[in-house]
């Protein structure tokens, strides 16, 4: 590039920075986001929220914009694509890296928490960060986790009751071997497909059903087409935010501890979203008229967990983490 064509652009993209600090509009350096879920919804918001604070500790030069919706594609691809840093930060759950990093698949156990509080506290301790560190040999770097409420099976053929009524039936499942194995020993039958799938697939009756929390049900229109919900509540799965190593590594290490630093803070007002969002899914969908079932007899399902255990906790490594999160308090 000849010295003039490079002093042009240099001007040009000053320029850029002047006109953007000036409006207000974009920041110097605008990270990338994905995000399966639409706009206004609480992973969403809180990416955006972080932005804000991005914005404001740099002064405008860093910034988030949020690709909501599966804009840049589903979770497994938009992962892969974070990896090779095309995507800088990407909120999603944690089901599917079970395939890729061990450690996920503790948190991601069937019944592994007692309650959302239990799951808090876990996360926000050390077997938290142990996990976010997990990330780093992955090429990507673990921000925060979020909250994923708890996910029940839902369906469009008759109201579950009992591990019995699930026998034979189909549900969609994330792209994780652990959660074949979770229906598969509930005498059910498994099919890991991407979320934006799930919709069509048992509209068409490819399966019966899926499993998921109260806002997800709600916001992919899943409970039109499978009105049937049981909550069992077999999962608490944390979600994520994850940045790209390589967009990583070119932050300073100042602006590295204020990215991080802006995910953390972000979290408390995720938690906040999350549980208005969770009240005003489950009455919306209670309006609509779809059959909840939840007084439920959860002991038969967390002893049909056993097998899923011994298969997936076989290293000493993971079983110490089991246990360490069942002591917790
Ligand atoms: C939602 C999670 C989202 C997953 C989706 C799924 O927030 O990250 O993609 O479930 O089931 O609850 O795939």
């Amino acid at each position: 590039m000849s010295i003039l064509r490079k002093f042009g652009l240099a001007v040009l993209a000053s320029a850029a920075i002047v006109a953007s600090a000036v409006s207000g509009q974009a920041a110097e350096l605008m990270l990338r986001s994905s995000d399966t879920h639409p706009d206004g919804y609480p992973t969403v918001e809180a990416v955006k929220y972080m932005g804000k604070l991005l914005e404001e500790r740099t002064k405008g030069r860093i910034g988030i914009e949020v690709f909501h919706s599966a804009q840049l594609g589903e979770e497994k691809d938009t992962i892969e694509q974070t990896q090779f840093g095309v995507i800088d930060l990407n909120r999603v759950s944690l089901g599917p890296f079970n395939n890729i990093i061990e450690e996920t698949q503790v948190v991601s156990l069937p019944y592994i928490f007692r309650s959302v509080d239990h799951m808090h506290k876990v996360m926000d301790g050390p077997i938290g960060d142990e996990i976010l560190a997990a990330f780093e040999a992955h090429d990507l770097i673990g921000l925060a986790f979020y909250d994923g409420g708890s996910r029940s099976f839902y369906n469009s053929e008759k109201p579950i009751k009992s591990v019995d009524d699930l026998k034979g039936m189909k549900f969609r499942v994330m792209q994780s071997d652990m959660f074949v194995d979770m229906v598969g020993a509930l005498g059910a039958n498994a099919t890991p497909m991407p979320y934006g799938e799930v919709y069509s697939a048992i509209q068409t009756g490819v399966i019966d059903g899926a499993e998921n929390n109260w806002p997800s049900y709600d916001s992919s229109g899943h409970f039109e087409v499978a009105k049937y919900y049981t909550l069992d509540e077999h999962l608490i799965v944390p979600e994520i935010l994850v940045m790209s190593k390589k967009s990583w590594d070119k932050l300073s290490p100042e602006d590295q501890a204020v990215v991080r630093q802006a995910a953390k803070d972000s979290v408390p007002h995720m938690r906040e979203l999350w549980a208005a969002q969770e009240k005003k899914s489950e009455e919306k969908i209670r309006a609509a008229g779809a059959e909840v079932v939840a007084d439920i007899d959860k002991t038969p399902f967390i002893e049909a967990m056993k097998p899923v255990y011994e298969k997936h906790v076989t290293s000493e490594k993971l079983k110490d983490m089991v246990a360490r999160i069942q002591a917790t308090k």
